[in-house]
């Protein structure tokens, strides 16, 4: 019989091949060594280094499940899900500037984009020498995208484009910016387009005073006729398939990444409850603490199968996007949950910068929002369940 490690319940390390376990480690070591010392201070002060993309970068860490001709490491999506889970173990601010960068900026390019594109931008975004951000939402087109009003006019040679995207992670850093817009030369198809910074008409202010997600800068993309080259169309997809591919992607990352911020809470409240005495006794030592501690490993246990499971599925390309809200959902609000009753465990040091446990709460108060907010998964499931789209 094997004995029961209530760090790995499961045995998810033994689930796992010789190359996922080395980026696993990988990206392991580089949060704790050179995130977790940041976190802190970038979270009470809301900056965003840039410096991270080029560490990430270094370490292979940027659109791991590219093939190596582009940049990438053409590691399994499980590896992609295994880095997520240790970044977001010291910040779903950290893992939100990988993912974006790796799932929605150069996947699209590279499942979607021309051969020139792929060379011009893949190797640099995947080194940290560019940083890449995906506009999609609009003010007022957020869960139902397709009410977009950004627009792509047909001009000599290229396209006009102008609107505003809102609420767009590494905006204001980024070098490159994967856009979607309704293109009058495509009958009103929503079409991707490849930005650059300096383009005339285009900026990126930054949204301040964040209380979620600090140490991740988001902002506008603000496009007033900006004129770009037919060069700049992605040209092998057309329509909400697009930029629903990408968050496929990304929104399967976001399941593991959620785990490991959860992890962080649960191994911190078990320790604080060994630590931390009260009537005599560790908190740990009474009943309603152990429950919640079991509720903890539970929640954690399950949800890290049902990610290992789906990414297992993607890398065999038998996966469908529902099993992906299926995760996303549950994981993200398991997590929160989590987070919340660590928090709450903690008592006082709850609520203080120092013991983290609020920090992670209040970012994943976004995670739960954005790719799909938890009821918005909730009606592509009741629609996949019932055949009634509810939305
Ligand atoms: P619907 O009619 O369902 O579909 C339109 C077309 O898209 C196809 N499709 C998909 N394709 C691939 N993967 C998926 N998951 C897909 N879902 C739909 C579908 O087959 C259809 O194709 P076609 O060829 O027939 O045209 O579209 P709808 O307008 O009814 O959409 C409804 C809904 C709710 C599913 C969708 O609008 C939705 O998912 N809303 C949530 C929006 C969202 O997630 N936004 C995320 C913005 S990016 C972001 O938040 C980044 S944060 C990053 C970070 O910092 O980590
Ligand atoms: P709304 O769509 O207005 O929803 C508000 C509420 O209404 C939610 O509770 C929602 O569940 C509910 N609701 C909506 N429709 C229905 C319905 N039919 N039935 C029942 N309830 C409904 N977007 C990008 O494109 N790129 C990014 O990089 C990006 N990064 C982000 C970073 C941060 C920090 C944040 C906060 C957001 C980011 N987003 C990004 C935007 C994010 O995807 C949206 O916020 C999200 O999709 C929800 O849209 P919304 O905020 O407009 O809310």
């Amino acid at each position: 019989m094997q004995s029961f490690d209530w760090a790995d319940p499961f045995l998810l390390d033994a689930q796992l091949d010789e190359d996922e376990r080395m980026i696993r480690d990988s990206a392991q070591a580089y949060a704790q060594d050179r995130l977790a010392p940041r976190a802190i201070d970038a979270f009470a002060q809301e900056t965003t280094d840039p410096e991270i993309f080029r560490e990430m970068g270094a370490l292979g860490l940027l659109g791991p499940t590219i093939p190596e001709v582009y940049g990438g490491v053409g590691a399994s999506y499980v590896a992609y899900g295994l880095v997520a889970r240790e970044v977001e173990r010291v910040d779903s601010g950290y893992r939100s500037m990988m993912s974006v960068q790796s799932s929605l900026v150069m996947y699209p390019i590279y499942a979607f984009g021309s051969e020139e594109q792929k060379m011009r931008y893949l190797p640099r975004l995947a080194s940290g020498e560019y940083i890449g951000c995906f506009g999609l939402t609009e003010p007022d087109a957020g869960s139902d995208p397709g009410g977009m009003r950004t627009r792509a006019t047909k001009i000599d040679g290229g396209y006009r484009i102008s609107g505003a995207k809102t609420w767009i992670s590494n905006a204001p850093l980024a070098d490159v910016f994967v856009v979607w817009a309704k293109s009058d030369a495509h009958n009103g198809a929503i079409r991707g387009f490849v930005l650059e910074k300096g383009m005339d008409g285009l900026s990126a202010p930054k949204i301040e005073g964040k209380l979620s997600l600090r140490t991740s800068i988001t902002g506008m993309i603000l496009m007033d006729e900006v004129e770009v080259p037919d060069s700049a169309l992605l040209p092998h997809v057309e329509g909400l398939k697009g930029p629903f591919s990408c968050l496929n992607r990304a929104r399967y990352g976001i399941s593991w990444g959620a785990i490991g911020a959860a992890e962080f809470c649960f191994h911190t409240a078990r320790q604080y409850g060994l630590d931390r005495h009260q009537f005599g006794r560790p908190l740990a030592a009474t009943q309603l603490f152990q429950n919640k501690l079991a509720n903890m490993e539970t929640d954690i246990a399950l949800a890290l199968q049902a990610s290992l499971r789906v990414g297992r599925l993607i890398d065999s390309d038998q996966f469908a996007p529902e099993m992906i809200s299926i995760v996303k959902r549950n994981n993200v609000d398991k997590a929160l949950g989590i987070a919340r009753m660590a928090r709450d465990m903690l008592g006082g040091n709850g609520i203080s910068g120092e013991y983290q446990v609020m920090r992670h709460a209040m970012n994943l108060e976004t995670v739960n929002t954005y790719e799909g907010t938890y009821d918005v998964h909730a009606l592509i499931l009741g629609r996949a369940i019932t055949g009634i789209p509810a939305f």
